[in-house]
């Protein structure tokens, strides 16, 4: 088994990745914790499961639209809060290949997005509202809090942890390599050796000894000696950290930021509140300038659709990737304070400069006074005159960032750029 960091090394290059949350809940149409908030009876959810349909399902189209949007990676919902299972588990009947889909989603997506060279992730939900032994089980769809009073007695919660655990072996024996499992959420007192999380890190280690695994399950990922359970990664949610993750020892630590395109994790019809290309462009630059991934959801329909304004984004983001990724994969921080005007992003004697904040006259890099050789706008391999030891010619717009060579770079040629 490879050490952490090892582990981690290919998800510190992708910088960037597609989470995707889809269910029953696409249905209704009004977000994934919509039986919650709703207090839906378990018989009126039935009747999502009696029809849930995606006849227009099409992993690999998804896969194109995340590889050309610049995405390395993907995590798929096999199962979230409402326990409701995307592949076919032999240990519930509450899954997809029972609905009239009749099809194995996961085994389906694995496949699509493998093919698109993309690694693969699995969010699976340790809270289950549909099983019996889960103690919001039944109608009382309680907000998670209310747990640990387990208003029903004969609840068995051993019985759900074997479930748990064993739908765990299931995803992870049955569906090749995976890359990253994404637990979701631990909370209150439910958290680390209540869901048995060291004995279930074990099996996950046994059966995938490579595969990273959030910070979801409890523990504290940043201890000078975590738990086995801590995880490989932080997972700040719809927030970039200020200053990036830091441990006891003051060393960085892998993150990844994962944030909505709209308002809702699972697709909302009515909800059109989408951040902005550029938005995007500045948060993913933002997660990298600090060390940190972005993980950028979709909320495909109940036909399977994801919406088209998500596809509009990502496809404007993909053609800055396409033109700026060199900015963003394998890159980290950069040791330099943060510009006035913008960020940096680094990598080994590249720095890149992204410009959001045009102020008037040339650009300031302070503490580069005399080490900048040269300066390319990254997006076209324009040259951008240096007019001082320390200063560039102002850009004209560079989200993309610019591409400047420190003394003692590999001076590089135009396909750098
Ligand atoms: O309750 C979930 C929510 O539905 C969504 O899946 C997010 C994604 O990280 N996780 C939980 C809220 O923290």
């Amino acid at each position: 088994m490879n050490s952490k960091s090892e582990r981690t090394d290919w998800f510190l290059d992708a910088r960037y990745g597609m989470f995707i949350h889809w269910g029953l809940y696409a249905i209704p149409a009004r977000g994934e914790w919509v039986r919650s908030f709703e207090k839906i009876s378990k018989d009126d959810y039935q009747g999502f499961f009696e029809e849930f349909n995606p006849t227009q399902y099409n992993p690999r189209e998804w896969a194109k639209v995340a590889k050309a949007a610049g995405q390395k990676y993907v995590v798929l919902t096999t199962k979230h809060h409402d326990g409701f299972c995307l592949f076919d588990s032999k240990l519930t009947d509450y899954k997809a290949t029972n609905t009239p889909a009749k099809r194995d989603l996961i085994e389906e997506y694995v496949s699509a997005f493998r093919e698109e060279g993309l690694k693969v992730g699995f969010y699976y939900s340790i809270i289950d509202w549909y099983h019996e032994h889960y103690p919001a089980y039944g109608d009382r769809i309680h907000p998670m809090r209310e747990n640990e009073k387990y208003k029903d007695k004969n609840i068995d919660f051993e019985k759900y942890l074997e479930y748990m655990h064993g739908q765990v072996k299931e995803l992870l024996t049955n569906y090749g390599k995976i890359d990253i499992m994404w637990f979701d959420f631990s909370y209150d007192d439910m958290t680390g050796e209540k869901w048995k999380a060291t004995e279930l890190i074990s099996m996950i280690r046994d059966i995938q000894p490579d595969i990273l695994i959030d910070n979801r399950l409890g523990g504290n990922i940043k201890a000078s000696k975590p738990e086995i359970y801590a995880g490989d990664f932080y997972s700040p949610e719809q927030i970039v950290p200020p200053e990036g993750i830091l441990n006891e020892n003051g060393e960085q630590i892998p993150w990844e930021a994962c944030i909505t395109l709209n308002d809702n994790w699972g697709y909302h019809a009515k909800d059109k509140n989408y951040k902005s290309p550029k938005q995007v462009i500045r948060t993913l630059v933002e997660c990298v300038s600090k060390n940190g991934n972005l993980l950028l959801n979709v909320g495909p329909d109940a036909k399977g659709i994801i919406p088209e304004e998500s596809l509009d984004i990502l496809a404007e983001v993909g053609k800055w990737m396409k033109r700026n990724g060199d900015s963003i994969y394998g890159c980290k921080a950069a040791e330099l304070t943060k510009p006035e005007w913008g960020r940096y992003t680094q990598n080994g004697n590249k720095l890149y400069a992204h410009v959001f904040d045009r102020g008037i006259g040339p650009i300031y890099f302070a503490g580069l006074r005399g080490k900048i050789k040269k300066a390319r706008l990254l997006s076209d391999g324009s040259e951008l005159k240096v007019q001082t030891p320390w200063m560039a010619e102002q850009y004209s717009d560079i989200e993309g960032g610019a591409f400047i060579t420190l003394p003692g770079a590999r001076l590089p040629d135009e396909s750098d750029t």
